[in-house]
């Protein structure tokens, strides 16, 4: 089987959690035999191409236009995708099923599917109206808009919780037949690398007590809540030490709310943490604490479980579904800062509360989320769509014949096999 996946982001260019989905599902369907091409963006130091781990990873570099937004950016990405993309699916010959991953790569998924009839798989790891608790301006509603039209493209779509299922059929009306749940995974290994042979615990100096985020630094990751809370931890347990590490567009913000509630010497914004500088933290720390308040799964609370770090997150969205309070994990109220401070406390209070949670959250982590079952289930719709599509009506001529579009996504499909956009694939 042949799969040609799309996404805005994969190593090394990560902005979240999305690069590790792919990463680690193309990594696995590989083993599962699948034939993986991946096309993301390039630039910078990554390798235009590269067959990693039986992955073929194809980055291209959108045209060097200037870009008054975002939105526009993204349009000339997804052409350069597409220019790419029409150029290689001509040249594997038999690709078997295209793999959307968000709205970002939706224009270029809608087009390679219809200039070649293939089914399109889209995967959607979160909404615009979740993001921001509903959609207050344009630019939002067109975000929205766009993902909604890549799920009703999409033969049939992905959803990482049942949180997520709910969401799209409620939002987008989209039939239960057409959405599947498949949870996220993780690899436990990832997680030791850089703690040295025997794991040697190095302690944080000072008896200093690590309370660790690790994430994008966006409104909804809830970082504002940990700063609230952090003057009532402070109270009994003036050692603690609040570590941010992560990148993205609230910062600023979350700087000057850490000034204002004169915390400097208390928070430390750690930046981009590479995998070692990560695992050590994770390692030191005495809990990984992740307050959203909008969170489609959460794959870096599995990841703290793997690392052996207590977590504390809020009871919302995948987080609920991941997180058995008490058991593996503590659970706080969305948007509380009063909650989220009694939950971190009682982990730093109860050492043997903290030791529990650690040792079963490793456990679940290690055993219940594993990236080779996510393939195989994976492995399974892509069955299934092409079965589905192979007996769907557009291969046939009269399809071609009654739609005009369908002249204009066959001259796309022909561009490409006479080389016209000057691409060299790989
Ligand atoms: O883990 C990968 C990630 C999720 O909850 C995360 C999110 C974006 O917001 O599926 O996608």
């Amino acid at each position: 089987m042949k799969v040609l996946m799309l996404s805005w982001e994969y190593p090394p260019k990560n902005v979240g959690g999305l690069a590790q989905h792919v990463y680690h599902l193309s990594k696995a369907l590989a083993k599962h035999g699948v034939e993986v091409h991946v096309i993301t963006v390039g630039g910078n130091d990554a390798i235009p191409y590269e067959d990693r781990e039986g992955v073929k990873v194809h980055r291209i570099s959108p045209y060097s236009l200037s870009s008054p937004d975002f939105r526009t950016w993204i349009l000339h990405l997804n052409f350069s995708l597409l220019e790419y993309g029409v150029t290689l699916v001509n040249s594997l010959k038999n690709v078997d099923v295209l793999h959307a991953h968000d709205w970002l790569v939706a224009h270029a998924g809608r087009a390679l599917k219809h200039s070649f009839q293939l089914p399109l798989v889209a995967t959607i790891h979160a909404t615009e109206y979740g993001r921001n608790n509903g959609l207050h301006n344009d630019n939002q509603r067109y975000i929205s808009d766009v993902e909604w039209w890549l799920t009703y493209e999409a033969w049939r779509v992905i959803v990482c919780s049942s949180y997520m299922e709910r969401e799209l059929g409620g939002f987008f009306q989209l039939p239960e037949d057409k959405i599947t749940v498949i949870p996220n995974g993780v690899n436990a290994e990832d997680f030791s690398t850089g703690l040295g042979p025997k794991r040697i615990k190095h302690s944080p100096p000072n008896g200093e007590k690590y309370i660790f985020f690790i994430g994008r630094l966006v409104r909804e990751k809830g970082v504002q809540v940990l700063l609230d809370a952090a003057p009532k931890i402070l109270g009994r347990f003036p050692e603690a030490r609040f570590i941010v590490a992560g990148t993205g567009p609230y910062e600023e913000h979350l700087r000057a709310r850490t000034r204002e509630r004169g915390l400097e010497h208390r928070v430390y914004f750690a930046g981009y943490v590479n995998d070692q500088i990560r695992n050590r933290l994770f390692q030191q720390s005495k809990v990984a604490v992740f307050p959203s308040l909008y969170e489609p799964f959460g794959i870096v609370a599995l990841e703290a479980m793997a690392a052996g770090t207590p977590v504390v997150v809020s009871d919302t969205g995948g987080l609920r579904e991941i997180v058995e309070h008490g058991v593996d994990g503590l659970k706080c109220y969305v948007g509380s800062p009063d909650s989220l401070a009694d939950n971190i406390m009682a982990v730093l209070g109860d050492p043997g509360l903290a030791e529990r949670i650690k040792e079963n959250g490793y456990e679940k982590a290690k055993n219940k989320y594993s990236w080779f079952a996510v393939a195989g289930k994976t492995l399974h719709i892509y069955e299934e769509v092409i079965r589905e599509s192979g007996r769907a009506d557009w291969h046939t001529d009269t399809w071609m014949a009654s739609d005009p579009i369908s002249a204009v996504y066959a001259k796309i499909k022909n561009l490409g096999r006479t080389g016209v956009f000057g691409q060299q694939v790989h």
